[in-house]
């Protein structure tokens, strides 16, 4: 038997969320035994903002129903708070003993963590705890589980040294007071530009200390800005339909441009548009966590790390090319975060590739269908939570067309 192919039981933490979903359900088509751990905590931040999923997004009750439904296979699910419930995510490591867990369940929107203090507060406090739960449960319990932990290209920050960007390690030399030149490689220095990128870079040091004293197999995915809504799990039936974020503080830019030419609204460049940022579609989100999994680490293997990121581009190129398609207008607006106006992008993305990634990249046919999802729930589109209200510092301004 192929070991590295077998079915497995997989927990999704931070499977109700825009990549949760659809990840546990393209794992349980291939056959593993999935359950998700979820406390709905992005559910009730659409309370908070008073702002919902542009698509309508049903109850997790009636996702798992119906995907029972239409497949045949039955997801699991718990409600934990996984920031706070240490003891019953341990009970639930001690008696489910998954072979791998897939790790979502953090705050994932950079306006959002930059709210106010509270949002920075509750963003550090959850982000931090949850990862550090997770780690601390799968050395209690003994498991030899394999995290796979859904992290940025933003632990980065968004320049270049003049060269790509690395997965993960950097070559350096130093040079030893005898003389000599020594090689090693380091985690690449990180340099989040956002409260939230900050905690994915704290996760990073929690994985590489838990990997150097336990020896646990650990996988870190730096991915880009997703793009897209649907996969060919959640098209089966509309209540699968997954998230579609248009709001200023969760809706990520190429789908926001999307939508807000599909509703009418000024496709809102912050500055210049010169920033530069890597993208992924959903359908390779999930089909990288697949490879991801597929090529666990041993333990004696250093924390994986993979960039998950199939193109970069500008962020004006992007306004251009959606104003073109749709004949949209832009409006170039204040930029609410602190930032680099314009910068180069260069990175490897060689590990997925060999692994077997097909990469699907920025076609007309796919934007055309995230149009068309905006046009089809246009109805449930409240425009007044369309701009970028969230601002970095007391010196910036929102992102509101004039
Ligand atoms: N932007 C605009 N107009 C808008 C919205 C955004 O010009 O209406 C600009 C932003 O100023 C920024 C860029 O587009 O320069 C990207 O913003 P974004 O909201 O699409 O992405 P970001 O805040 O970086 O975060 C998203 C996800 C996060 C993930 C990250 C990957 O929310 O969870 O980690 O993308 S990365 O950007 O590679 O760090």
């Amino acid at each position: 038997m192929n070991l590295t192919n077998r079915k497995k039981k997989v927990f999704v933490l931070g499977g109700d969320g825009f990549c949760g979903w659809p990840t546990s359900l393209h794992l349980s088509n291939l056959g593993h035994e999935v359950t998700i751990i979820d406390n709905l905590s992005r559910r009730n931040i659409d309370n908070e903002l008073e702002a919902e999923s542009l698509t309508p997004i049903q109850p997790i009750g009636t996702r798992l129903k119906v995907w029972e439904e239409v497949s045949g296979n039955k997801i699991g699910f718990y409600n934990v708070n996984l920031a706070e419930d240490y003891e019953q995510l341990l009970h639930l490591l001690k008696t489910e003993k998954p072979d791998a867990i897939v790790h979502f369940a953090e705050q994932r929107s950079a306006p959002y963590s930059m709210k106010s203090s509270k949002h920075k507060r509750y963003t550090v406090n959850n982000n931090m705890n949850v990862t550090h739960n997770v780690l601390c449960a799968m050395v209690e319990s003994g498991l030899d589980s394999h995290l796979v932990h859904l992290g940025t290209m933003g632990v980065y920050g968004y320049g270049t040294a003049g060269m790509k960007i690395p997965e993960g390690y950097l070559d350096i030399e130093v040079k030893a007071e005898t003389g000599e030149r020594i090689e090693q490689q380091i985690l690449y220095p990180t340099n989040p530009g956002s409260i939230y990128h900050m905690t994915k870079s704290q996760d990073q040091l929690l994985f590489q200390y838990y990997n150097k004293n336990d020896n646990l197999r650990i996988t870190d995915l730096h991915q880009g800005i997703v793009w897209g809504t649907n996969t060919k799990e959640t098209n089966l039936d509309e209540r699968l339909i997954n998230r579609f974020d248009y709001d200023g503080d969760y809706g990520t830019v190429l789908n926001r441009f999307l939508m807000q030419a599909a509703v009418g609204y000024p496709i809102t460049v912050h500055g210049t548009g010169g920033q530069t940022r890597a993208f992924i579609h959903i359908q390779d989100t999930v089909r990288c966590i697949e490879l991801a999994l597929e090529n666990a680490p041993t333990r004696d293997e250093r924390v994986m790390i993979f960039n998950q990121m199939t193109e970069t581009h500008r962020v004006n190129d992007l306004a251009k090319l959606v104003s073109e398609m749709t004949d949209g207008d832009i409006a170039y607006v204040s930029n609410p975060r602190k930032e680099a106006a314009e910068n180069e992008l260069h990175v490897k993305n060689d590990l997925f590739l060999s692994k077997g990634l097909k990469p699907t990249t920025l076609q007309e046919g796919l934007l055309r269908e995230v149009t068309d999802i905006a046009k089809q729930y246009a109805y449930r589109a409240d425009h007044s939570k369309i701009p970028a209200t969230s601002t970095w510092t007391k010196e910036q301004k929102p992102g509101i067309p004039e």
